[in-house]
């Protein structure tokens, strides 16, 4: 992997937040250049700085969140290489941000940002994100405001209750961990929860540190058109990666490929081309837990365990090598999506019974192409009434094959 440098410095004495050029060390066979193999043009007070794939056209781009400059977007092209002229810049004022982070919140195929102000320096300090429904250009403003502000700090995208709707959890100096639930595409003007604690928080980190919402699960992407150096997976999370294989060949972890738990991108080494078939293998979490690092040496960093979905150790998805079956999400609470991949033409036969065995829904009972499908069940049953918080067992007949697992519904 090759390192982002923001660079910037907020106390410098005197002269006040220092500026300095975005760069990029790349990484040669495990070594990072000691030199930037890329410089921006223009310098920027940057405090922090991460890679996100923001036009979707398979490459990284970088993505910078400044003090008293704007803050920065500069794309790929169209080869990989980044511009060091920025694509895109926040048009607000008030800077002094301290950290961001990338999610998809508006339900448009393009990430969005949010980013924590700190009010130390100056600002309202409050917390606020750009939501992009096209390749980041030109400038834009906030579309959402936190009502409050202080010395914001850390700040996650996860969608913690499980709604499909991501949430926001941010931190500040001498504050508690807030959580402000998302909603219609936006999040609460205020907290919904914070904790009881107070620290100088400095940083945030989702695992699932006692691994009991863990879900292996295999996801199957096929290029269709273009070429792609980075792949986001469907799950909430990268928890782990068991293998990677490309057209039935294992790749190699870090020099293959490399990912990013917290963005949950996977990037490629060489680029995936049309007609190319990727198969991941890897655990996500339901159940991710929240560690707090703090800057206050009489207080310790904090882990605070996720109390709100526990599952116990599910299998998803059946070994096969050559028809797929993944569901998600699983556990689910109004809408679970059974994705079945063909290759070639196969009669499917999806049926939910319950967990005594009775039958409860006739899902699917069709012929279907080679490819991807995937079929939705919102939990109501044949007689069209929703059915009941519990566990349910699918059966699925492709082809020859059989599969059969959990669906774990609650409301
Ligand atoms: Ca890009
Ligand atoms: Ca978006
Ligand atoms: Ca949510
Ligand atoms: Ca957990």
């Amino acid at each position: 992997m090759d390192l982002a440098v923001a660079g910037g410095q907020p106390y410098s004495i005197g002269i006040g937040p220092y500026q300095n050029n975005g760069r990029i060390c790349y990484n040669k066979n495990g070594v990072l250049d000691s030199l930037p193999g890329w410089t921006s043009q223009i310098t920027m007070a940057a405090m922090d700085v991460d890679f996100a794939d923001m036009d979707k056209n398979g490459y990284l781009d970088l993505v910078f969140a400044c003090h008293v400059t704007p803050n920065y977007i500069f794309l790929a092209d169209s080869a990989g290489s980044i511009s060091t002229t920025p694509s895109w810049s926040s048009g607000d004022m008030n800077y002094f941000a301290n950290s961001l982070t990338i999610a998809e919140i508006d339900s448009n195929k393009y990430l969005d940002l949010v980013i924590s102000d700190n009010s130390q320096l100056g600002g309202h300090g409050r917390f606020k994100s750009y939501n992009f429904d096209s390749a980041p250009s030109g400038q834009s403003n906030p579309d959402w405001f936190s009502n409050s502000g202080g010395y914001g700090s850390a700040v996650l995208l996860e969608d913690l209750n499980s709604d499909n709707q991501v949430d926001l959890l941010t931190g500040r100096w001498w504050g508690s961990v807030d959580f402000y639930t998302g909603s219609s595409d936006t999040f609460s003007l205020d907290p919904t929860w914070n904790s009881s604690t107070s620290s100088v928080i400095e940083a945030y980190v989702l695992k699932d540190v006692d691994q009991d919402g863990w879900m292996q699960t295999r996801n199957i992407v096929v290029i269709y058109q273009g070429s792609f150096h980075v792949i986001y997976l469907p799950n909430k999370s990268i928890e782990k990666i068991n293998s990677i294989e490309l057209n039935g060949i294992q790749l190699t972890a870090g020099l293959d490929y490399n990912y990013n738990s917290e963005l949950k991108w996977v990037t490629f080494t060489d680029a995936l081309v049309s007609g190319d078939i990727i198969e991941f293998n890897y655990v996500y979490s339901t159940d991710r837990d929240l560690l707090v690092s703090n800057w206050d040496s009489h207080i310790g960093n904090y882990l605070f365990y996720n109390q709100t979905n526990p599952t116990s150790i599910q299998t998803t998805s059946v070994q096969n090598n050559e028809n797929i079956v993944n569901i998600s999400p699983n556990p689910f609470n109004n809408t679970c999506r059974i994705n079945i991949y063909s290759p070639q033409v196969n009669d499917l036969e999806i049926t939910i019974f319950d967990i005594r065995g009775r039958l409860v829904k006739r899902l699917v009972n069709q012929e279907i192409l080679p490819g991807s499908h995937y079929f939705n069940w919102n939990a109501i049953d044949d007689k069209g009434i929703t059915v009941s918080t519990g566990t349910y067992l699918y059966l699925i007949n492709l082809g020859n094959k059989t599969f059969t697992g959990k669906l774990l519904l609650f409301q």
